[in-house]
Formats: C-alpha cells, structure tokens, sequence
C-alpha cells in the first residue's frame, strides 16, 4: 500500500519533471538513430545496466553505428547518447569540453568519500589532480615496485600452501576472483597507504573491507529490477531529496550505502592510526605521504589558495577514494587476464616461455624483475593489453555536458529525418554513455578481427590506431583508463602491478578452464565478473589451478 502511494507520487513528479525537461533546447540527438523503448519507464536504460559483458552495448552499435539514440529514465533523461566513435570521444575527451561527471555522480561520491578527487569539479578537481599526479609520476611509481612485488611473492607461496593442501598431486579448482581481490588490496594497501592489512593470510579478518564496494556496487548499480531501477534512478536524480527517497524507494540499497560509508570511515580510521603507531610509516615512498608533503598549513585556509596543496579534509577523502578506485578495478581486471589464459592455453605457454627467458637473463629466480624488464616483454604486454581491450573494468561511463556543444563524427550518419549529418548538437545537459566496450572493439579501428582474441595485433609497430591522437589516452589505443580530465590517474601503477602479479602467477602455475563454466561480466559501474547461468553475490572466476 505504501509503494503504490509512493509509486503515484513518485510517477506524478516525474512527469512533472519530465515536462520541463521536454521543453529543454532542441537539437539532434532525437534524430540519431537507435533502439526501440524497451521500457515505459526506464528506456533503454536498464536493459544497458543489466546486459552481461556489455553485449547489449556492443550489439547497438554495430547495428546504429558510432553514436545511437537511448531513450531514457521516464522523467529524467528523456535522451541519452551512446558513443564509441573515435571523433565524438576525441571532442568529448579534449580540454576545452564542458562533459564531465554529473552533479548527481559528483554528490554521490561526495557522501561516500568526502571532497576527494572524484567528487569534485573545475578548478578544485584540477588542483587536486595536479597534486596526485605529483605523487604518480614514473619516478614515483618505480618506488613503489618493491611492496607490490613482496605482496605478488606472498600469493605464489599462498596459493602453492594452498594447492599443495588441498591436492599434493595435482590440480585443484579455486576461485581465482577471490584471490585477486586479495592481492589487490594488500598490494593496494602498501603502495598508498603504507599499511599492511594481510588479505592474503587472513581474509577472514577483513572480510568487510575486502568486500566494501562489492556488495555495495551490486546494491546500487547494474541488475536488480525494472521497477527498482527506476525508483532508484529518479530518487537519487532528486526528485525526492536524494538519500530520503533512496531510504523509501529501495532500503536495500540505502543500507549499503550507509555501510559502505560506515566502513570507509573505520578503514580511513585504522589506517590513520596503524600510520601514526608505525612512526611515519613505511619508506615515506606512498600515495598518503607524498600527499602529506603537499598539505596545506591549516585545514581550510589554503584551499583554492595554492594550484598545489590539498586541505587535510580533501586528503582523508582520497583515501576511501582511492580503494575505491584501485581495489576492484585491478582484481577484476588480473580475475579476467587469467580466465584468458585458462581459454587461450597455448597463449599461456608462449607466455611462460618469453618469462622464464627473461628471468634466465636477468640472473634467475633469485633476482626480481625491474621495471624495464617488465617493459622489455613484448609478449607481456601484448597479451595484457589484449585481454583489457576485450574485459575493460568499466566497459563504460557517464558524461553530461555543461554547456551545448558540437560532437564531430568520424563517419556521416543518415537522420531519423532522413538528413545525413556529419556532427551532431547537443544541448546542454545531454547524458552520454562512453562506450569504451564498443569502442574497444570496432572494426574501422582493430580491424575485422576486432571481436577475436589476437594479441600479435599489439607486436605489429604499424597498427594504426586513431584514439593515440585521443588527449590523455595513456594505455595502447583502449579506453580502460578512459581520457581527458579524468584519465585514470593510477594507470601505471595499475599496469606495473599487474605485470608483477602475472609473471608470479604464470611461472608459479598451470591455469586452465574449468569445463563447462563460462564466466561473463557483469555491470555494476564497475564490471564484476560471474560464472553464467550460477551468477553469486560479489562474483566468483572458478579456474582450474596446477603448481609448476
Ligand atoms: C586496471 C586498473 C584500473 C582501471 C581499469 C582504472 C580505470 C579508471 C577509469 C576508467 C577512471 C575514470 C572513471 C570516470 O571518471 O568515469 C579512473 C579514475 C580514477 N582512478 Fe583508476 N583504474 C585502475 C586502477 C587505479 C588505481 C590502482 C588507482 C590508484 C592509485 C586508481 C585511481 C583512480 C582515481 C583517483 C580516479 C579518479 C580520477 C578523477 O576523477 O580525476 N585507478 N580509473
Ligand atoms: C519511451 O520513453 C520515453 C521516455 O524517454 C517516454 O516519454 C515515451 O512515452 C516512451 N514510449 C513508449 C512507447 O513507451
Ligand atoms: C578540463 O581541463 C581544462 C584545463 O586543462 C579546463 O579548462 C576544462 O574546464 C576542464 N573541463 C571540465 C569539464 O572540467
Ligand atoms: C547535469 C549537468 O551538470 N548539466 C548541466 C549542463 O550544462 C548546463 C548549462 O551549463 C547546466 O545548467 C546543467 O546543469
């Protein structure tokens, strides 16, 4: 009874909503083609949140072509744009667009994490990614090999104790998520807060941590209902004030994020006082103490004064921020990377081998890899960025604009109108979905290949690849860490954690599929991966693991 009240007023207020909203300035978006309503309600939109592997994404495009009309959330959105063509990204992407988070994305981290990075926008956002830049720089990055490198060692002996107990004589299926999301968080936990937390020895001991944005990502975004999409997405627009209408509309998810809130105030707590017991922590080499250097005297007297100091506040928020950012997008990511070894076995051979010849040359088992070594594997680097290119964490994002603006297109489209257009307008506060699943695999640009798993097409030096051009596009030509304003500021050491965790991982271990599992992503803001047709809560990647 109460939800039927609710559902009228909620329904009488989005149409409300909805009518000022379809007084907004016209302009070609309503011409761009694309899909049919799937919903009176949601649009298009819940049918793109609950697709697995973003197929849903990359079946529209190829059918509409680089940019496709969705329709939205009844009330909220009434048209939203899917982009994955290159000139589009590149304009959305360059310095002088006004795209960025919404202003419903930017409060919703700001309630979870404080005013860190994330949550920010325009000049502050700029300061603050000025000052941790500062403290990702490569020089920076390098000296965070060794933690990493300890953690990755930590697993193979963990996983071969592992193994050797549960089989000493042969192989034994483990999910393989469940352990990625370990050495995630314990090399996480090193190289930015200087802290050791021992998810690898006892997981148990942090469970909640370790499964903080998890439960909370598969509450708040991706699967659930039709009716419960739609309550969420108009309450937290802010047709009812946002965290009264997410506590009415959907408890579920209000729960989650009182505790996820609840969870990172504990964990920002402990590893403020592990810092303070350790006695300036660590080797002064990570992410919080190079911050710390760039403090601002007093909490809010500089703030906005200097381009290059962080208020104490905006420092504390980025912790949250970024195991946020870091945790799960690393693990689903390394969870992925061996699934493809466990479908590409004879990959996975030719992989070891270029390893273990490295290893004989730098010296033996006996001598870590440096950087350089990592680099100096094309093979490495090929396969990683092949099974990105394919499993990106975020297979895509949303963007509104500030102010109206053009989008180029790299090929022509015919209108609903039946006009060709080779740009279209867009007003200001258009919702644009960045496909970087889509546009990680289009044809005009990886070629006819472009759905295969191939990773010979990163070794030829001629491959032409148009995003390079894209601004801020760090990794090969994918949008893994997206571009422009927001490019992931902890790409590299993203990348050089993964590179340590699969050389450990490939020398130490045979990796195979376990028949008949069949793993897809699903979206929840960030990917979480699944088995098909059993998928559990939080996930799991169940291979098939043998010591060497
Ligand atoms: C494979 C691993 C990773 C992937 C695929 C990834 C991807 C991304 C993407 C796509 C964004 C932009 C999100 C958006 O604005 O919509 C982003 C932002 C961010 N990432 Fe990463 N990331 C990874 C690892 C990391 C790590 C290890 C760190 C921490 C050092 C990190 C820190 C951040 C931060 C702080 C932001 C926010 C930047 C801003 O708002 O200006 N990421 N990442
Ligand atoms: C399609 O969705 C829009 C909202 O974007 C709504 O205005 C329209 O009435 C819907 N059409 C159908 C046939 O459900
Ligand atoms: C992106 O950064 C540039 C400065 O590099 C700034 O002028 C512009 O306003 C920023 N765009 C957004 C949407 O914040
Ligand atoms: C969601 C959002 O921030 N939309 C903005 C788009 O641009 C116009 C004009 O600058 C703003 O009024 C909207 O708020």
């Amino acid at each position: 009874m109460a939800t039927a009240v609710l559902l009228t007023l909620g329904a009488l207020a989005c149409i409300y909503v909805y009518q000022r909203n379809s007084s907004a300035a016209r302009d070609d978006v309503a011409f761009v083609p694309g899909p049919e309503n799937d919903s009176f309600l949601t649009g298009n939109m819940y049918t793109l949140a609950a697709s697995p592997s973003d197929r849903i994404a990359m079946t529209w495009s190829k059918q509409y072509g680089g940019v496709v009309r969705l329709h939205g959330v009844l009330g909220v959105k009434q048209h939203v744009l899917l982009i994955s063509d290159p000139a589009a990204l590149r304009r959305l992407f360059s310095s002088s667009s006004s795209f960025d988070l919404s202003s419903r994305n930017l409060a919703s981290f700001k309630s979870l994490f404080g005013p860190g990075i994330a949550a920010v926008e325009g000049a502050d956002h700029q300061r603050q990614r000025r000052v941790i830049a500062q403290a990702l720089t490569p020089i920076e990055v390098r000296g965070m090999l060794d933690p990493v490198q300890a953690v990755s060692k930590n697993l193979r002996s963990a996983l071969r104790k592992t193994l050797l107990e549960s089989n000493p004589n042969g192989p034994t299926q483990l999910d393989m998520l469940d352990w990625a999301r370990r050495v995630a968080l314990d090399s996480l936990t090193m190289f930015a807060f200087g802290v050791p937390i021992h998810a690898i020895d006892a997981p148990e001991k942090i469970h909640d941590i370790l499964h903080t944005f998890d439960a909370m990502l598969e509450d708040c975004l991706g699967k659930s209902s039709t009716l419960k999409y739609f309550l969420r997405e108009t309450a937290v627009a802010g047709i009812y004030p946002s965290l009264l209408g997410i506590a009415l509309t959907d408890p579920t998810f209000f729960r989650s994020m009182i505790g996820a809130t609840k969870r990172l105030g504990e964990f920002s707590k402990w590893v403020r006082a592990t810092r303070a017991e350790q006695d300036g922590s660590g080797n002064g080499n990570d992410i919080l103490s190079l911050l710390a250097k760039s403090k601002a005297p007093t909490e809010k007297a500089n703030k906005g004064e200097s381009k290059y100091k962080l208020a104490d506040d905006e420092i504390r928020a980025q912790i949250g921020m970024v195991l946020f950012a870091g945790h799960d997008t690393v693990s689903t990511t390394l969870a992925m990377f061996l699934t493809d070894m466990g479908r590409f076995p004879e990959v996975q051979a030719k992989l070891r081998e270029e390893i273990l010849a490295k290893q004989a040359e730098v010296g033996g088992e006996d001598v870590p890899f440096t950087q350089e070594d990592y680099e100096s594997m094309p093979y490495l680097n090929a396969v990683l960025k092949e099974s990105m290119r394919l499993n990106p964490a975020l297979g895509q994002t949303f963007r509104t604009n500030r102010s109206d603006d053009v989008l180029p297109l790299s090929e022509p489209i015919r209108g609903t109108d039946g006009k060709m257009r080779d740009q279209i307008a867009v007003s200001a506060g258009t919702v644009v979905v960045v496909d970087i699943a889509s546009s990680n695999r289009r044809k005009d640009v990886w070629g006819d290949d472009a759905d295969d798993f191939r990773p010979e097409r990163w070794l030829k030096e001629d491959a032409v690849l148009p995003l390079t051009k894209t601004p801020g596009v760090v990794y090969g030509s994918v949008l893994n860490f997206l571009a422009g304003n927001r490019t992931c500021p902890g790409w590299r050491i993203a990348v050089l954690q993964l590179q340590a965790f699969i050389c450990d991982l490939i020398l130490g271990f045979r990796i195979s599929q376990v028949p008949g599992v069949d793993i897809i992503r699903e979206f929840h803001g960030v990917t979480i991966p699944k088995v098909h047709g059993n998928p559990v809560r939080g996930g799991e990647v169940p291979l098939v693991m043998e010591a060497l």
